[in-house]
């Protein structure tokens, strides 16, 4: 996070972070797609001809607060092949909280976790501790055949302590739910560490609501069949 008081703008950076081919990049596209016009930017995407992130994309997003306060959300995706390592981890260098996306078709889940993995070496070679990292889950891809069965990825829900979302992030379905509870965690850490609303009257709620009113309304994820 970075504070700039001169200005009275908050910038927020969110990394999008999971295997390649997961859908990163159309997650940044169906929220560039469901999003009001207004504080939203240019999507900057930077692709090879076969849906191949070469570089990163990114996002910027401004809300506007009563208090005279901006707040700046960057939204970034890594490229999710395996020999972009390096760039995976420049990326996710002041990142404020990460969402993970991982494709929900069986075939993958050696991918997932080798992604998952991977993140978890850069957290801790960019010197974070990947337990005090804001992180929520998807599983994309819910449209496709062959993908684990909704039980089983609510069990592994139970478990762990993140937020899981379910999407197909083509049809915007779970896409926003995904980002806005990203934003929320990301939200709560930051808060805890800064006291945002006690320094500032910046409170959560004024930065959610805003967000949510902006998104057009819930896209139900699809099912195979
Ligand atoms: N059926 C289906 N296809 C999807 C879904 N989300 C993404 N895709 C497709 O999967 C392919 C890869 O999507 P991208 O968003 O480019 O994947 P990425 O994670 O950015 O990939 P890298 O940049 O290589 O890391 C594209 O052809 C998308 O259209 C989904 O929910 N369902
Ligand atoms: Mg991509």
């Amino acid at each position: 996070m970075q504070l700039d008081f001169q200005a009275r703008e908050v910038t927020v950076k969110l990394v999008y972070y999971g295997p390649a081919l997961s859908g990163k990049t159309t997650n940044l596209q169906a929220i560039h797609r469901l999003l009001t016009p207004e504080g939203k930017g240019r999507l900057m995407t930077l692709e090879t001809r076969d849906d191949r992130t070469l570089f990163f994309d990114l996002l910027p997003l401004t809300v506007n607060t009563e208090m005279g306060l901006t707040v700046r959300i960057k939204l970034f995706t890594v490229p999710g092949q395996v020999i972009h390592n390096s760039t995976r981890r420049l990326v996710l260098q002041g990142a404020d909280g990460v969402a993970f996306i991982a494709d929900s078709q069986v075939a993958e889940v050696r991918a997932n976790q080798a992604s998952f993995k991977d993140l978890r070496k850069n957290l801790r070679e960019n010197g974070i501790d990947p337990a005090a990292m804001p992180l929520v889950i998807q599983y994309n891809k819910r449209d496709l055949p062959n993908v684990r069965s909704e039980e089983e990825i609510m069990r592994m829900a139970s478990q762990g302590k993140e937020r899981i979302y379910l999407a197909t992030a083509t049809h915007g379905a779970g896409v926003a739910d995904t980002f806005m509870g990203l934003i929320g965690t990301t939200w709560e850490n930051m808060e805890r560490q800064h006291k945002l609303t006690e320094r500032f009257g910046l409170n959560e709620q004024a930065v959610m609501s805003d967000l949510r009113r902006r998104f057009g309304p819930p896209v139900e994820a699809t099912k195979h069949g």
